[in-house]
């Protein structure tokens, strides 16, 4: 596509992206985030914001989809939300503290029966574990469910190679794989 449409196309694309943005900039705050969402691979604390609810509604329910690769997961739970978990076998068996394989897990959690108004803003914790299923420089994409009074929002979408994800209506919030220490050093 690129080759056979040239700078033309790029143009076009940029016409037609530049609106979304100018529209996107207009909402008070971005989507569903995870804070500091870089990690080396390991243990880290996924804090997922929800910075606004459905077009104004308040937000009732939050499902997170855990994606293959990440496990050790626990959910923090909240006041006034009730929490449930699915578990499920993984594809293949990780690698975890102590030498411990493990071949199952939570594979979605899900916070329901609360009421976050599109005035407020909200965070739900995952504690999680990133194996080496991901190599630096990948992202790990958690696709989430915003359900809502009136409506819901899917925040599902992923960035194509080389895309930008700002440029995605509804992006699934994702956390940057930085490289472990010992990779810095070997680097030197
Ligand atoms: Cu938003």
């Amino acid at each position: 596509m690129m080759t056979r449409f040239g700078p033309a196309w790029c143009a076009l694309r940029l016409s037609i992206v530049m609106p979304l943005l100018v529209a996107g900039s207009l909402e008070p705050q971005a989507h569903v985030t995870i804070d500091n969402a870089q990690s080396q691979r390991g243990s880290f604390k996924a804090r997922f914001n929800v910075t606004h609810g459905c077009d104004g509604s308040p937000t009732n329910e939050v499902r997170i989809t855990i994606p293959e690769g990440v496990i050790g997961v626990k959910p923090m739970p909240k006041p006034g939300w009730s929490l449930a978990t699915t578990r499920g076998q993984y594809a293949k068996s990780y690698d975890y503290f102590h030498g411990k394989q493990v071949a199952e897990g939570v594979t979605s959690v899900r916070w329901s029966g609360g009421k976050l108004l599109n005035e407020h803003v909200d965070e739900f914790v995952l504690s999680i574990y990133v194996t080496d299923a991901f190599k630096p420089g990948d992202i790990v994409h958690f696709p989430v469910e915003q359900i809502c009074d009136a409506g819901k929002l899917l925040w599902v979408e992923k960035p194509a190679a080389g895309q930008d994800a700002h440029t995605l209506k509804a992006p699934a919030p994702g956390i940057k794989i930085l490289p472990a220490n010992d990779d810095r050093k070997s680097s030197h």
